[in-house]
């Protein structure tokens, strides 16, 4: 990786039951205000995609979190920004919106229905196969 190849790193939260993802609403940029995303942000240089998780989790929601295995999928957003998402169980608060306009808990079909309405910021409908495939599933 080059050093000005960047990462983006977004928690596929999932309660502890694995039924409910949460996702958060961003509040911007305009285009994609509004839209529910799975929360995270930038790689900071020096940082480990982990690491970044949790700092990005606990400045956005207010919670500690146990991360787990990636997601398969990855998302070119533009050259040089790359989005991949982690799983992660929250260990430790109640999350809140510090950063977004509203958060929600959602179960697989709830979650395919948004994808298919248009209210998942585009990238992040990626995932949503593999996670609808997984939440419920004993
Ligand atoms: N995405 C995205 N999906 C997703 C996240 C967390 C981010 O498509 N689940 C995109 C949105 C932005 C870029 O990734 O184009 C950076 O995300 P952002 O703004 O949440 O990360 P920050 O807060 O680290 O970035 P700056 O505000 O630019 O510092």
């Amino acid at each position: 990786m080059t050093p000005d190849e960047r990462i983006v790193v977004a928690g596929a939260i999932v309660d502890h039951e694995r039924r409910m993802l949460l996702l958060a609403q961003r509040r911007y940029p305009a285009e994609v205000a509004g839209l529910w995303e799975l929360p995270g942000g930038k790689v900071e240089p020096g940082e480990n995609a982990e690491d970044a998780l949790r700092r990005e989790l606990a400045e956005e929601l207010g919670v500690e979190v146990r991360v787990g295995a990636m997601l398969t999928e990855r998302v070119t957003l533009r050259p040089g920004l790359t989005l991949i998402a982690l799983r992660a169980q929250i260990v430790t608060g109640i999350p809140h919106a510090a950063e977004h306009e509203a958060l929600a808990w959602v179960d697989g079909p709830t979650l395919a229905d948004w994808a298919r309405d248009g209210a998942l910021i585009p990238a992040d409908t990626a995932w949503v196969p593999e996670l609808v495939g997984e939440l419920g599933r004993p």
